[in-house]
């Protein structure tokens, strides 16, 4: 099966407005086209895009280099935030994407394409789509905020009390252990030492920062004039800066490669 996915960036479709008068999209940045091929969970599926500019011509620029702010970051995100996907595909020198998924679960999820130009006014900006993978759906209800998440032995706690506000830059201080009770060490994995991926509970809203080895840069994430910047000053220990646009209950979904593994572990935060 071939789905085509119609791309919700900023809400530029055209419009009809009273008097017959048609509004043109604005010219802005594009997913075209979009295709997933068997977007069925637990069967290997396939997706393709392109970015589109503003002229009409395929992006094909992109940053490149160390850190994690390079190319495009692609992201899947179950409605229910119960699991992500995250993946940074390999570009195309037609500026083309083509990126095989296996989605965990099926249900509702939406597509986020962080973009990094080589050349553009902003550093990044995000595309958004939505696909639905077919089988049952049963949206899971978002659990409270626990200190401690276990996933695959591996220990993330969470120290301290978090006091979070929209628009300020915030700190949580994590300590990771290996089944065996020794700190992990975390191997850069797509350019950082952890991504921290922040998805609002019902809007959706996204937010992505980083914590890179010391000494590291292009590794600060921005929200208008405010800038965060993760950092690890000893082995199994994690400062992950948080930078949300809104309140709300929002899910973090920490990933980190240890071992050779690449672990998410999920927290529920709530932001006044
Ligand atoms: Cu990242």
């Amino acid at each position: 099966m071939l789905v085509a996915l119609l791309a919700g960036c900023g809400g530029s479709s055209g419009a009809k407005q009273g008097g017959g008068i048609t509004v043109q999209p604005a010219r802005t940045y594009r997913l075209e086209p979009l295709r997933v091929v068997h977007p069925a969970a637990g069967k290997p599926a396939t997706l393709s895009f392109r970015i589109v500019q503003p002229d009409g011509t395929p992006l094909t620029d992109y940053r490149h280099g160390a850190g994690p702010h390079t190319g495009v970051h692609l992201i899947f995100v179950r409605r229910d935030l119960s699991t992500i996907v995250h993946r940074h595909p390999p570009i195309r020198p037609d500026g083309s994407f083509t990126e095989p998924i296996a989605f965990p679960s099926p249900g509702p999820y939406r597509i986020v394409v962080d973009a990094y130009p080589q050349h553009a006014a902003q550093t990044n900006f995000q595309l958004f789509s939505t696909i639905d993978v077919a089988g049952g759906y049963r949206p899971q209800p978002l659990p409270p905020l626990r200190r401690t998440e276990t996933v695959g032995g591996y220990r993330f706690v969470l120290h301290g009390t978090p006091h979070m506000r929209a628009i300020e830059p915030a700190f949580l201080r994590f300590t990771v252990t290996r089944p065996d009770g020794t700190p992990a060490s975390f191997t850069p994995w797509y350019g950082a030492l952890a991504h921290a991926i922040f998805f609002r509970k019902g809007s959706l809203d996204y937010f992505h920062t980083h914590v890179c080895a010391p000494g590291a840069s292009g590794c600060t994430s921005a929200l208008g004039t405010a800038k965060v910047t993760g950092t690890s000053a000893s082995p199994g220990t994690l400062n992950v800066g948080v930078l949300v646009p809104l309140p709300g209950t929002w899910r973090l979904f920490l990933q980190c490669r240890v071992d050779g593994r690449v672990i998410t572990a999920p927290f529920t935060l709530v932001v006044t």
